[in-house]
């Protein structure tokens, strides 16, 4: 069974003060762009701690993804497990599933999670990966309707841009607030609440909430410059980390949309040969934020 025992000696006020647990079930970049260290670092940056079972070891650098290995689907479900059976996770987050059998076996996973009663409030973040920021493809058109068929119905809420929002919808292009409002509906009724990130809008970056009966918009001018690594995992992971600290999710996305606007806007990371990396300065206190 999935869901932790009280152990020994445990009481309600010392599982309190420790940090929140979150788990990524991601791909692993090299780079430190993207995937489970830049949702562990995101994870962290709020306050939580990070544990991660990693679907995919990707051959990539700032530039391009060079290739990737998928892990067989019971490693990936080995590894959550174990860790949801020994710890308390708060939130799930789900990036990169590279194949059908990895996304029926994570399906699997939080129906068992769903039922164990130590975890009914585990909240699921899907960030639905379909290609890499610079446009590899990182999950084939059967993982695509296997999160359809099987993984929308069953996690909180979904973090689509308007690639992913277009795909998931089954809509040619969203590219404005209509069709964002549109696409975040259609996929609402597959039973999740739904955040369409409109980064690549092309005046303001605005994000939208669909959730049951509301719609909730978020906004911010949008950055000019190349876009950077690893964003849609930091949303995602950022929504995840405020929904494990007990935020109703209004909170955990506006909170999210505003760290990803100051992470953008802020310091950037160390440079490679391609695409900007993100830096967290809350974690990198240390260094002189006017350099
Ligand atoms: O940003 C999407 C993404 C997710 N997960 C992994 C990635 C990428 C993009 O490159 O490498 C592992």
């Amino acid at each position: 069974m999935i869901g932790r025992q009280q152990g020994k000696g445990e009481n309600a006020s010392n599982v309190k003060m420790s940090p929140p647990v979150c788990l990524a079930i991601a791909g692993f970049d090299p780079s430190g762009g993207a995937g489970i260290l830049a949702d562990a670092g995101t994870f962290r940056a709020f306050g939580c701690w990070p544990a991660a079972a990693v679907t995919a070891v990707t051959v990539q650098d700032t530039v391009k993804v060079h290739g990737y290995l998928a892990l067989e689907s019971n490693l990936v479900s080995a590894q959550a497990g174990a860790v949801l059976k020994d710890l308390d996770v708060r939130a799930i987050k789900i990036g990169m599933i590279p194949s059908r059998e990895t996304a029926m076996a994570i399906a699997e996973l939080i129906r068992e999670v769903r039922c164990a009663s130590h975890n009914q409030l585990v909240q699921v973040v899907l960030d639905p990966v379909f290609l890499s920021s610079s446009g590899h493809a990182l999950a084939g058109p059967s993982v695509e309707r296997t999160i359809k068929e099987h993984l929308l119905p069953l996690v909180d809420v979904v973090t689509p841009n308007l690639y992913e929002a277009a795909a998931l919808s089954g809509m040619e292009r969203v590219h404005n607030e209509y069709t964002m409002v549109e696409a975040g509906r259609k996929i609402a009724s597959f039973g999740c609440c739904v955040v369409v990130k409109g980064g690549h809008l092309e005046k303001e970056a605005k994000d939208l909430l669909v959730s049951k009966d509301a719609l909730y918009w978020m906004g911010s001018d949008r950055h000019e410059g190349p876009s950077p690594r690893g964003t849609g995992c930091r949303h995602s992971s950022a929504i995840a980390a405020g929904l494990a600290l007990g935020n109703g999710l209004e909170q955990a996305a506006e909170e999210a949309h505003v760290y990803l606007r100051n992470i953008i806007a802020g310091q950037k990371g160390p440079k490679g040969h391609g695409m900007p990396l993100l830096v967290d300065t809350s974690t990198y206190k240390h260094l002189d934020t006017k350099t």
